[in-house]
């Protein structure tokens, strides 16, 4: 009889869900599957981590420690023993520090794996401690939190559980069949008691087509569809008086900003119809329980920030915080208040430099490979990210990365695009094979997993590494020698409430605790009471900094670049994976390989369903096989990311085409707000 232990999915998805995986007697993982008991996994896993085991013994899995022997890129390399890369690492990293200062470092990483240690834990106090370049992590979903957090000061959100109890489901920038599929069940049970589902996306996907109605937006012009929808509310009177009078500061403001914004000037900046704009108004703010599930979709873009800011401001209109499947989503993060001090240790820059380090943006990669100065990036140590396949503006990126007075380490699963430039490449466990605790950015569940299988090969996990390179570098604090227990103990030692009474042995024993964000068995309603996160404990309009102009790279954006590039490009997420996390796998191709164009904008270009175009502007151009589809918006071209570039005999992917431009708030990436012009290819 098999052993069934359990793990934690690590990836990069707001479910976060917890997992079972056989192992029979000679250590081997023979199934995975979603546990039946957890509450938001419910057994089942999605389509992507349901196959994890094929990674996990997969061939390609990287074993030992290399050095670079072809050219960088080419991804020609010799085994080393863990000694002597593990020397040469730290003697250049000193080298390094000694010669052009330790702010010439830059580590670059993201969320390959979510767990606290793997990826904010050793290695942020080894780099700390370094006096390395600080990382900004902006390349996901930094711009949406800024945005929420402007708008409640926290970043909560409803349960998923309390969708079930929606009448009126409003997926805003969601693909939730594709990103977010554990939430999926409670819909379909607010659906079974009358609930109504609507969408607000550039195209009509699979989620769109199950909806009651899908309204097609311009990308990027959510913030002044919000505007709208605040414009009708306030006139036909459909808010809650009573709400907006207890929890909310500066509405008088707001319904004089909102003025202008009428449905008509509305339609013009996002291509609703007017008519359509104030149906949505109507059915939003007069049913309840009404709940907003916004996901990152909706701030890849200049405006992005604000756009996130005015939606998460409706339910404090329409007062939905007070009901059960009431509120909204963008993410639930912020309930777990770690002592996160204690495992990042920034404490150990000062003793570094005297001061805190450099900020270097991970979104303008390109630029800080190949322009910044001062001191100019000379050692860059990769992990938990493939910034080869997902940085924009990839042909920078990627002169960066080829450089040959850069020295660059890069910690892999498999062998990536990025790995391919490595001069040192590093072998690294799986989820399953380390010890972890993890948060969600969609449920309010702590996990906890053990290894559940034996790292194969030489492989050792992040925070073996950064512990055996602080060694080497001669860091001698004792955070170095902590064991994962250490770390946990540490991080669950902050005193907030959501965490009170919530051990270390009790996680190893039962993995998954409910934050104590309310008494067992009630629901958790964050601002029912008011209780914003901000100055004044309201939810804060100020419609001063209210503003609304659409991206430059779009149809009503900078004229001169939208008549040379004409359409409108957006990358969303692929089903078969995990940004760029499954791409060596064939069937994670399939759609990555795809450009959908509207029936008219393929027709005045002469393109046909599964002819070859060339996509292009002034950073880039990228071969892909077109699919001619009503789906997609007019003016739109959607070409679903990551794939591997290596995998394509261009070795490129649709982040030649992106742009290091930056969103309105936090820096963030404006990946879905880029202009190009598509072109078939003769036969
Ligand atoms: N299968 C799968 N799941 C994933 C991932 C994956 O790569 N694959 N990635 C994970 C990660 S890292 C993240 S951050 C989350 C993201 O999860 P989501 O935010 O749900 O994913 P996106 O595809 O970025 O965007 C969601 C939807 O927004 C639409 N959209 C694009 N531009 C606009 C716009 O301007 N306005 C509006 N209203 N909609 C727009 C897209 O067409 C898409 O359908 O998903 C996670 N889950
Ligand atoms: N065009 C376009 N580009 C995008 C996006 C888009 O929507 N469109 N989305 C952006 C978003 S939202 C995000 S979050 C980023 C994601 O960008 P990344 O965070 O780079 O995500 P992945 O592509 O999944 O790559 C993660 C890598 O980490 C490795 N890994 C996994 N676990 C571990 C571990 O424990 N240790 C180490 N050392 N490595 C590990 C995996 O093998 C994988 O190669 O991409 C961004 N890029
Ligand atoms: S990727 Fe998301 S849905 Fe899939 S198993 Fe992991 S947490 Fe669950
Ligand atoms: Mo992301």
């Amino acid at each position: 009889m098999p052993e069934v232990r359990r793990s934690v999915c690590a990836l990069d998805c707001p479910d976060t869900c917890s997992l079972l995986i056989n192992v029979d007697e000679s250590g081997a993982g023979s199934r995975l599957r979603g546990d039946p008991a957890h509450p938001i996994t419910r057994g089942f896993l999605c389509g992507k981590v349901a196959r994890y085991l094929e990674r996990e013994y997969s061939p390609d899995r990287l074993l030992h420690p290399q050095r670079r022997n072809g050219a960088k890129g080419e991804g020609r390399f010799t085994r080393i023993s863990w000694d002597d890369a593990l020397d040469e690492i730290a003697g250049r990293l000193k080298q390094t520090a000694a010669e052009f200062g330790s702010e010439s470092i830059l580590p670059y990483s993201f969320a390959g794996s979510m767990g606290m240690l793997q990826a904010n834990g050793m290695d942020r106090r080894f780099f700390h401690r370094l006096g390395a370049s600080r990382l900004d992590r902006t390349i996901c979903s930094s711009t949406g939190g800024a945005g929420l957090v402007a708008a409640l000061g926290l970043r909560y959100g409803t349960e998923p559980e309390q969708f079930r109890h929606s009448r009126f489901i409003l997926a805003w920038g969601a693909n939730i069949l594709a990103t977010n599929v554990h939430l999926w069940p409670f819909i379909v049970e607010a659906r079974r008691n009358g609930a109504r589902l609507y969408t607000i996306d550039p195209v009509r996907n699979k989620l769109g087509h199950l909806s009651d109605k899908h309204f097609s937006i311009y990308p990027g012009s959510d913030a002044a569809l919000a505007l709208g929808l605040m414009h009708v509310i306030i006139r036909e009177r459909l808010f809650d008086a009573e709400y907006i009078r207890k929890h909310t500061l500066g509405f008088d403001d707001l319904a004089r900003k909102v003025e202008e914004y009428s449905p008509g000037v509305v339609s013009q900046m996002t291509g609703i119809a007017a008519e359509e704009i104030v149906s949505l108004a109507r059915d939003y703010a007069s049913s309840r329980p009404a709940v907003i599930r916004v996901n990152y979709g909706v701030q890849r873009s200049d405006r992005g920030g604000m756009a996130v800011r005015l939606i998460s401001l409706l339910p404090a209109l329409t007062g939905s915080w007070r009901d059960v499947g009431g509120g909204l989503q963008l993410s639930t993060s912020g309930a777990f208040h770690f002592n996160t001090p204690s495992l990042e240790r920034k404490d150990l820059q000062h003793a570094a430099l005297g001061r805190e380090a450099r900020l270097v943006n991970m979104s303008e990669l390109g630029r800080a490979l190949t322009e910044l100065d001062r001191p100019r990036v000379k050692a860059v140590v990769v992990y938990c990210s493939n910034p080869a396949a997902v940085a924009p503006d990839q042909n920078q990126v990627t002169r960066g990365l080829r450089r040959d007075d850069l020295f660059t380490v890069v910690i892999e699963q498999l062998q990536t695009d990025t790995a391919d430039y490595a001069d040192i490449l590093l072998p690294t466990t799986t989820f399953l094979e380390h010890t972890d605790v993890y948060l969600a950015y969609g449920h309010y569940y702590l996990q906890f997993a053990r290894a559940a299988l034996t790292a194969p090969g030489e492989c050792r996990s992040n925070v073996e590494i950064f512990r055996e390179l602080a060694k080497r570098m001669g860091f001698s604090e004792p955070c170095f020698d902590e064991s994962e227990e250490d770390m946990i103990r540490g991080l669950l030692n902050s005193g907030h409430p959501f965490l009170q009474g919530i051990t270390f042995e009790q996680l190893d024993r039962d993995r998954s605790i409910r934050l104590r964000v309310s008494d067992e068995g009630e629901p958790f309603l964050p601002f029912a009471q008011g209780n914003f996160g901000t100055a004044s404990g309201k939810c804060e309009f100020h419609a001063e900094t209210i503003q609304y102009s659409p991206p430059v790279e779009s149809r009503r954006g900078d004229r001169d670049l939208s008549a040379r590039f004409p359409l409108e490009l957006i990358s969303p997420k692929n089903h078969n994976s995990m940004n760029s996390t499954f791409g060596n796998r064939a069937d994670a191709d399939s759609e990555t390989l795809t450009a959908t164009l509207n029936p008219e904008d393929a027709q005045r270009r002469g393109v046909v369903d599964g002819d070859q175009v060339r996509i292009f502007n002034g950073r880039g151009s990228l071969m892909l096989r077109a699919a001619v589809a009503g789906t997609v918006l007019r003016g739109v071209v959607s070409v679903p990311s990551v794939r591997w570039p290596r995998r394509a005999a261009d070795r490129q992917n649709v982040n030649v085409l992106t742009s290091q431009r930056l969103t309105d708030m936090s820096g963030g990436a404006t990946f879905y707000s880029c202009l190009v012009e598509v072109e078939k290819i003769g036969d």
